[in-house]
This record gives C-alpha cells, sequence and structure tokens, in this order.
C-alpha cells in the first residue's frame, strides 16, 4: 500500500513572552530557518510526524515579536490550516493581558482563516501552584471560543507539550486524511 503525505501550516500566536517560541522549539527540538524573520517578521520550524503509515509534514509559523505588525499579518497567516493560541499563566501584568487578548488572537485567526480548529495553550505552568489554579476559566474561555481543547504547558519542564501538540496534529489528520 503506497504511503499518503500531507503538509500542514500551524500558526503559533499569542502575546509577546508567553512562550511560543520556547514551545515551538521543545517540540521540533528543530532550529528555525530565521531569515525569513527579516522579510516577513516571522520564522517557522518543521516536524515530520508518522501516522497510521502517513507522512505528516508541520510546519509551525511564529510570529517573532512582531505582533503589532498590521500589514505582515494577512502573510503570516495565508493557508494555515490550524492554529495554536498561548497565552501565560504567570500571576502578573503579562499573564493577565495575555489571557484577556486571547480573544483578539481569535478574531484575527477568524479574520484571515476562518473557522479552522484551534487549541489554547495555558503555558508556563510550572510558574504556578497548579492546585491554585482556576480551571473552570480557562475551560469556560476555551468553550467560548470554540477551542477543540485546552492544555496546560511548560516549555521549560515539558510537561504537557507533547500531548498538546499531538492533539491538533492529530485533529488535522483525522480531518484531511480520506
Ligand atoms: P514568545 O515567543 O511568545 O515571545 P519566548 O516567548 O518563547 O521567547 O519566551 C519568553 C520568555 O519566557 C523566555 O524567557 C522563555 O524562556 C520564558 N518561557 C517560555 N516558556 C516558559 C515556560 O513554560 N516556563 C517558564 N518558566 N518560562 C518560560 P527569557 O528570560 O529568555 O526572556
Ligand atoms: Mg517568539
Amino acid at each position: 500500500m503506497s504511503k499518503g503525505e500531507y503538509q500542514f501550516k500551524i500558526s503559533v500566536v499569542g502575546d509577546g513572552a508567553v512562550g511560543k517560541t520556547s514551545l515551538i522549539k521543545k517540540f521540533t527540538k528543530g532550529t528555525f530557518e530565521k531569515d525569513y524573520i527579516k522579510t516577513i517578521g516571522a520564522q517557522f520550524s518543521r516536524f515530520e510526524k508518522v501516522i497510521e503509515d502517513d507522512i505528516v509534514n508541520l510546519v509551525f509559523w511564529d510570529i517573532a515579536g512582531q505582533e503589532d505588525f498590521d500589514f505582515l499579518q494577512p502573510i503570516f497567516y495565508k493557508e494555515s490550516k490550524a492554529s495554536i493560541v498561548v497565552y501565560s499563566l504567570e500571576e502578573n501584568e503579562l499573564g493577565k493581558t495575555s489571557f484577556d487578548h486571547v480573544k483578539n488572537w481569535v478574531q484575527n485567526l477568524r479574520k484571515y482563516c476562518g473557522e479552522i480548529p484551534m487549541v489554547l495553550f495555558a503555558n508556563k505552568v510550572d510558574l504556578v501552584e497548579e492546585d491554585d489554579l482556576n480551571l473552570l476559566d480557562i475551560k469556560n474561555l476555551a468553550e467560548k471560543y470554540n477551542f477543540i481543547s485546552f492544555s496546560l504547558t511548560s516549555a521549560n519542564t515539558g510537561q504537557g507539550v507533547d500531548e498538546a501538540f499531538n492533539l491538533i496534529i492529530q485533529e488535522l489528520y483525522n480531518k484531511y486524511s480520506i
């Protein structure tokens, strides 16, 4: 039986410093193709996964500190088949604002990509006491904006990272494989 081959672009969005780049690095164990940053304000990292004998090529796009450059957004989002929205669980200003801004990132995704599957990553879980987290707040946010799921992740310890990335990859595979 011949193998199928798929390629999916997944855009990774969220406020600056929430851990997007660190998460992609942790999962792909790869390096970015850095030259791209200068021209379009983004970088990408490739990852290959075999699912049921099919080869699934993932390309994770990462906004490189240019979250505010509106004119680059159509290029960044173009042809994304799925998205990961990241915010930080930190108990500080970044934690608060990045949580509030999830809705803005979702709006952008809808605007440029339509109804693509999205997952929510609540990152830097290593910096908080997990027992003190209000999981209901995260769950409500995820449901309100039609995320497929939410995951608690840490790019530092690796907690939840593989599971969270694999979930969206599997979702894409299920959606597009025949
Ligand atoms: P961004 O790509 O979203 O802008 P980065 O975020 O991946 O550049 O991460 C911003 C800072 O947060 C980095 O610290 C990085 O090491 C840290 N960070 C990312 N993910 C985690 C995490 O899960 N836990 C903890 N504790 N830190 C994290 P520096 O100091 O290099 O700016
Ligand atoms: Mg970054």
